[in-house]
């Protein structure tokens, strides 16, 4: 039976994605690389570097390490004066009603974000107190798609992969669940999201009485 449900943050249980496609999208036009919401989609789910790395290969830039760094920071002082005013108001329709359900049902609850802000985020939404795990982003070694993250949340609540029910709006945090041998709930586009078990528009519209039906023994 079903023992964790594993969240991402961004986009599933707050809209940080549209601040992390603004601040993405003024440096690809600071650097005059076209980046559209297509593109961005690539990027969500993707840890800051290799975001960088994915806009200067489309403009087919090449920079020094060091510049990297320089436009990777300049990107997450934008983002997080876009984050600053966040607050509860923030979090998402149905968070509060979900993870109430999942406590009633004695099913634990982590977070596997991948941005280095996650603890400050939660903390705004009023929500840290609401995961048994979140897991430090600085720690994982291969970010999405790779599974470690959604592993290393699984091992530390002391659960099998097969008892976890990810929750993710990006392709690369899709492929991070699957690949990790969990139960999968895309939040977003059914056509983009084609590879989840369940799909949702919204956190919202997860009915988690139908996933436990559904989820494999
Ligand atoms: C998030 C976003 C990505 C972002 C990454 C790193 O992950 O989806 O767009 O690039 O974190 O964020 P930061 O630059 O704040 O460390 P998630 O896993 O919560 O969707
Ligand atoms: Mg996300």
């Amino acid at each position: 039976s079903i023992r964790a449900f594993i969240f991402d943050l961004d986009g599933v249980l707050t809209d940080t994605a549209e601040y992390h496609y603004q601040a993405w999208a003024a440096l690809a036009k600071q650097l005059g690389i076209a980046f559209n919401r297509q593109d961005n989609e690539q990027l969500k789910g993707v840890d800051r570097m290799g975001s960088l790395q994915f806009i200067l290969d489309k403009g087919g830039l090449q920079l020094s390490d060091n510049q990297k760094h320089a436009f990777a920071n300049q990107k997450n002082h934008h983002y997080q004066q876009l984050i600053e005013h966040m607050s509860e108001a923030d979090l998402f329709a149905g968070v509060h009603d979900l993870f109430a359900q999942l406590k009633q049902a004695d099913i634990a609850i982590g977070l596997a974000s991948a941005s280095k802000n996650a603890a400050m985020v939660i903390n705004r939404l009023g929500i840290n107190q609401a995961f048994d795990y979140v897991a430090d982003a600085a720690k994982i070694k291969q970010g999405k798609p790779h599974p470690e993250i959604f592993l290393t949340v699984a091992q530390t609540l002391g659960v099998k992969p097969a008892q976890c029910v990810g929750v993710e709006d990006s392709l690369a945090g899709l492929q991070s669940i699957i690949d990790a041998g969990m139960q999968s709930v895309g939040i977003g586009d059914a056509k983009v999201l084609q590879q989840a078990q369940w799909v949702y528009p919204h956190i919202k519209d997860l009915s988690l009485p139908r996933v436990l039906e559904q989820a494999n023994k």
